[in-house]
């Protein structure tokens, strides 16, 4: 059986954004695939971040998890910072890694230009998300379009790898669904929707109030064309809420444009709202299930045992190739 895997980083609420560039598609593809899905919580602190509030950010992540719909019997559910081989394995790959390819990525340039004294681990950590995705033979990597620069990175370093010491690792493919892939920012339709954007009025997160949603929403930075069309160059911020549309419908750009030729902007965000509210109501009844629920420290057991042995059997394998003796 083919394999997928994806993380999220415990930075905060989890938003539409990563549920549409991630758990969504993980949702889909785990009745297909020997599917993995981890808590970033290593790629977390590349950022400063509060004890508690990293803490706390890692059980409500697990907890959406399962509140989304992802299946502890068909997922292997684990913490990155509990299997040590991620770490080793990004070290011995860090030093296959030219600093031109990191200084180069869109995410670092962003990331640093928001904080001068940004750390190193924000520019080398898509070497650590390659050792993520090499360790476990992964065929595909379900990412939203923001994301797809390091998995080409990771490509690259897995290639240069195999070169240089021989056949060790699969070369990922990612794996970007066609509608919905960049959720844009709903005050500034032309920034990432992220959980980090300062203001919140841009962003819907998963655990929201509802009224606040559709607030959000009905508010969204729109154009004075009153055209309900897919133009992303012209028309950012309906281009966004069509891509949302359509991603939570599963519904075609064409058949959204269709469906609202003769409407008007408020229609258009009343249906949006309507559609999301439906799926958020959904998740945070769930979740109420799982938050401080011992199956959460279950599910993190069973993953971490699973993948601490495969991991370490490619490790094994890598360090032999180097030249480490034991
Ligand atoms: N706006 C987005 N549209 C589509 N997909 C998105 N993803 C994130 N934002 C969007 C996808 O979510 C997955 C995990 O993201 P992450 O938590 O590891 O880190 P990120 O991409 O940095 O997410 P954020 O929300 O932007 O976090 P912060 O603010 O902490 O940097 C990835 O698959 C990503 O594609």
């Amino acid at each position: 059986m083919k394999k997928i895997l994806t993380g999220l980083q415990p930075t905060g609420n989890i938003t539409l954004g990563n549920y549409i560039g991630a758990i969504k598609q993980m949702k889909e593809l785990q009745n297909m695939y020997d599917s993995y899905i981890f808590v970033a919580d290593l790629h977390a602190i590349t950022v400063p971040q509060e004890r508690e509030n990293l803490r706390k950010n890692t059980y409500n992540l697990l907890a959406l998890y399962l509140a989304c719909g992802i299946d502890p019997n068909k997922n292997t559910i684990f913490l990155q910072s509990e299997n040590i081989y991620h770490t080793n394995l990004s070290w011995i790959l860090e030093c296959n890694t030219y600093y031109g390819e990191l200084s180069r990525m869109t995410q670092f340039k962003d990331k640093s230009k928001k904080n001068v004294n940004f750390t190193t681990g924000l520019l080398t950590y898509p070497i650590l998300m390659a050792s993520d995705i090499l360790l476990y033979d992964i065929d595909y990597v379900p990412v939203g379009q923001d994301q797809k620069q390091h998995l080409e990175l990771t490509r690259d370093l897995a290639e240069r790898f195999n070169k240089k010491y021989g056949d060790t690792f699969k070369i990922p493919e990612p794996y970007i669904s066609k509608t919905g892939t960049k959720i844009m920012d709903l005050v500034n339709p032309t920034i990432k929707m992220s959980k980090s954007n300062e203001n919140k009025k841009g962003i819907i997160c998963l655990l929201d109030d509802i009224d606040l949603v559709r607030k959000k929403i009905m508010s969204a930075t729109t154009d004075s064309d009153m055209i309900i069309k897919y133009d992303p160059e012209n028309k950012p911020g309906i281009s966004n809420l069509i891509n949302i549309y359509s991603s939570l419908t599963d519904k075609t750009i064409d058949e959204v444009e269709k469906e609202f030729i003769n409407k008007n902007y408020g229609e258009f965000k009343k249906a949006v709202s309507d559609v999301v509210v439906k799926l958020l109501s959904q998740i945070q009844n769930e979740y109420q299930k799982y938050v401080n629920s011992e199956l959460i420290d279950n599910i993190l057991q069973k993953g971490i045992e699973k993948t601490l042995i495969e991991a370490k059997k490619k490790y094994e394998d890598v360090k032999n190739k180097v030249g480490f003796i034991r």
